[in-house]
């Protein structure tokens, strides 16, 4: 077994990947639960979809489920997500069910993944690439150049349309809003900040927030109700996974108007 061959099977594969990702149909940022749902109904209609992930795993906030009892809760509306991916899900009580929240994080990764989702891990977006009043691409870098707070210039990724599923810091929208003076349909023009915990309420506003903010961006899960200053919920997941089915409803027709331009 001759070690310069491993090194070189890791690094060829990951880099005809990589190079192969820098002109993609959707360039998703966070691979938390909104951004693996999004990711695979895109995928699931043969766009070509990266997501870029800061952390070293995937899943965002699901593995601590609440208060790192490592369970999530489900309302009946998102059964039939669970049920695409295979997800195991029990019925407590009403209408709300439980689930494992490793199994979910584990079945949404590896079913995005054989939809032929790429995901890299270990990279941060740090920017956008906007061109005549359109986001169109994002900016990565390493996240260990980030942490170790390392002069070091970034690369680029093209895109006909960026999801911001970065969950409570909503990172990119806060960015164009920072970095390029833009007004987003909120009531200050800016990111409003989520609000305090109201399962009821942020669960429903999720879904009507999830929506382009600016052309070529569009957010979901988390994000967008950080954006349009709605309730958090805590650790119910149903919000998030069918936010991420909208989203991506709401970007192949981005993706397909853009095809036209
Ligand atoms: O936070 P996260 O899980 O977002 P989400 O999909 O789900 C929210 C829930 O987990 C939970 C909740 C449930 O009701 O409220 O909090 O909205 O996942 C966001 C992912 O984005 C990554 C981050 O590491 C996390 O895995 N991320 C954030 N900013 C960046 C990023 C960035 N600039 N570049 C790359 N990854």
């Amino acid at each position: 077994m001759d070690e310069a061959l491993i090194s070189r099977a890791i690094t060829e594969s990951f880099t005809r990947d990589f190079i192969d990702s820098f002109n993609v149909d959707v360039a998703i940022v966070g691979a938390g639960p909104s951004g693996l749902v999004c990711a695979y109904y895109l995928a699931k209609h043969d766009l070509k979809v990266a997501i870029f992930e800061r952390h070293l795993r995937v899943g965002g906030g699901m593995p601590g489920g609440g208060m790192m009892f490592n369970r999530i809760v489900f309302q009946r509306e998102a059964i039939p997500i669970l049920k695409e991916f295979g997800i195991t899900y029990k019925k407590y009580k009403g209408e709300l069910y439980v689930v494992d929240a490793l199994e979910s994080i584990s079945t949404l990764c590896s079913k995005t993944l054989k939809k032929g989702v790429r995901i890299f891990n270990l990279i941060d977006v740090e920017d956008v690439v906007i061109r005549d009043k359109r986001i169109c691409g994002v900016v990565l870098n390493w996240s260990s150049v980030k942490w170790a707070k390392l002069h070091v210039d970034p690369l680029s990724v093209k895109a006909k349309a960026v999801v911001d599923a970065t969950g409570h810091d909503s990172e990119i929208s806060r960015i164009i809003e920072r970095k390029n003076g833009i007004k987003i349909g909120t009531s200050t023009g800016g990111v409003l900040g989520e609000g305090s915990m109201w399962a009821e309420v942020g669960e429903k506003k999720l879904i009507e927030n999830t929506k382009e903010i600016y052309p070529g961006l569009v957010v979901c899960g988390m994000t967008a109700n950080a954006v349009f200053g709605s309730p958090r919920m805590g650790a119910i997941f149903g919000g998030m996974f069918l936010s991420g089915r909208k989203a991506a409803e709401v970007v192949r027709k981005i993706v397909k108007q853009n095809s036209k331009s």
